[in-house]
């Protein structure tokens, strides 16, 4: 059977099975456009002040818990946090410092914290294996040892990661350093977290996680958008530049970010860090697990506008999202500013990989008749006790991420190391301005092959997978030991 023609018959089946209440709620929380789930675009004013999650040290704990959030109004619904409310605290520290991070489950199910994008051994990285029990603690200790940039943190356990930070589990984790205080960028209240993650609303407001058949395939896609745990929200910003650090928290939701008044903005940092100059574009296109780091010029636009950051259509990246636009958040221009930042000409010189020891390819596949995890990494799904590939401490690979025979997207993410890219073939058969610093989750999006270079610098077993969570959950992950 031809996929088209499953996906048809399998969105058929999973309709006559939905709940009454799955049915209303997504009547109530969105449109459903043939087989797209569309965000509410036009759908209520942008009235919700922005929610910034508070700023921690690295010597903290964090208590994964039951607990509640005003969501979509004001009447507070049960959501997942590891503290009071939805998200965690915003933990910031100074590259060197030592790291001291107590985690608390209060959950009734078993949890973990993985610390994407932070360099750090194998035992306090948050394997799959590495679970920490209801009421039971851990404590994460590591000295931070990278260059200065936006990270994050989130449970990852095979087969449930999806469920945990869709509920509210996770949080930014931002590495700061001498060389880019240097710079003087935006800091204090011009400089602004912006968590993005899309939900599903039950009737009684709070969050929907139960992905159809459908979803598992394409990923779980919801209809609100969410920044910072805030519905509809509005930061109030005066005419000067603003740094916005940007995370895609969702699950598989994909966003062409740029701003209402078509205005250019300039990339500064990725996933690993700072580029090396800064980049004016007007759109960007981030998938799940991405960051990007950017600066906004609100001087451009006059005191009273309001400028929206909005997902852009696209076309790229299969059929299940993409083609409509809508507002993630509003700006409004409130107060006139004297700015005296001004743009670096550079940001940060770091070296790039040109030799590497090993080739290795990962071909991503969609096998809809497979009886355990459908979608695939070399033909294979995630057995936590096997190794699928050893490599050499201290070396730098050459890795293939071979999407070419597929028609989804797939984000890949690797554990315990940063990677560049080399080429993009294929598909868009482009390297983007995002992706010229270090990396460490790059979209291969249906038809493209990604060629990166990693350089391996911490030993242990690590993870490569999906950062589509529903492709995760399913089994689209494999073991790597370094050694
Ligand atoms: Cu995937």
């Amino acid at each position: 059977m031809k996929r088209k023609e499953f996906l048809k018959k399998l969105s058929f089946s999973t309709a006559t099975i939905l709940s009454t209440e799955s049915i209303l709620s997504s009547c109530m929380s969105g449109m459903h456009h043939g087989d797209t789930v569309v965000p509410q675009v036009n759908s209520g004013l942008f009235i919700n002040p922005l929610k910034i999650p508070k700023t921690v040290s690295g010597n903290t704990s964090l208590v994964a818990q039951n607990t509640t959030e005003a969501l979509m109004s004001s009447s507070k619904v049960s959501v997942l946090g590891y503290g009071e409310g939805i998200l965690g605290p915003t933990i910031r520290v100074k590259n060197g410092e030592n790291v001291n991070i107590n985690l608390v489950n209060k959950l009734s199910d078993h949890t973990n914290i993985h610390w994407h994008g932070l360099k750090i051994p194998a035992d306090m990285d948050g394997h799959p294996d590495q679970m920490v029990m209801p009421n039971e603690t851990f404590n994460y200790k590591f000295k931070v040892n990278q260059q200065a940039g936006t990270n994050w943190y989130h449970p990852h356990l095979h087969e449930s990661t999806a469920e945990q930070v869709t509920l509210g589990l996770a949080g930014l984790f931002i590495v700061e350093s001498d060389e880019e205080k240097a710079l003087g960028l935006p800091k204090d209240s011009q400089e602004i977290p912006l968590i993005i993650q899309d939900k599903r609303i039950k009737a009684d407001g709070s969050i929907n996680y139960q992905p159809t058949m459908k979803e598992i395939m394409t990923g779980y896609l919801g209809e609100n958008i969410l920044v910072n745990g805030t519905s509809k929200p509005f930061l109030d910003v005066s005419t000067r530049f603003y740094r916005l650090r940007i995370l895609n928290a969702s699950s598989a939701r994909i966003y062409n970010l740029a701003l209402s008044n078509k205005a250019e903005f300039y990339l500064i940092g990725s996933d690993g860090g700072l580029l090396f100059q800064p980049e004016p574009v007007r759109n960007v296109l981030i998938s799940t697990g991405e960051r990007v780091d950017i600066l906004v010029d609100f001087s451009l636009a006059k005191v009273g506008e309001v400028v929206f950051l909005k997902s852009e259509p696209f076309f790229t990246m299969g059929n299940a999202q993409g083609n409509q636009p809508f507002d993630i958040m509003a700006f409004h221009v409130k107060s006139q500013a004297t700015d005296t930042f001004k743009l670096p000409n550079s940001l940060l010189n770091f070296s790039k990989l040109s030799a590497s020891t090993n080739i290795r390819s990962f071909t991503l596949t969609m096998d809809h008749m497979a009886k355990e995890g459908m979608h695939k990494i070399n033909n294979k799904i995630y057995k936590s006790n096997r190794i699928d590939e050893t490599v050499v401490l201290g070396s730098v690979e050459t890795w293939d991420f071979d999407n070419s025979i597929g028609d989804e997207a797939h984000p890949m993410h690797i554990h315990g190391a940063n990677f560049q890219l080399v080429s993009r073939m294929g598909g868009r058969n482009a390297i983007f301005p995002h992706e010229k610093a270090w990396k460490d989750t790059v979209l291969v999006g249906p038809g493209e092959k990604v060629r990166v270079m990693i350089k391996f610098e911490i030993k242990g077993k690590f993870v490569l997978h999906c950062h589509n969570l529903e492709h995760e959950d399913d089994g689209m992950m494999l073991n790597f030991e370094v050694k």
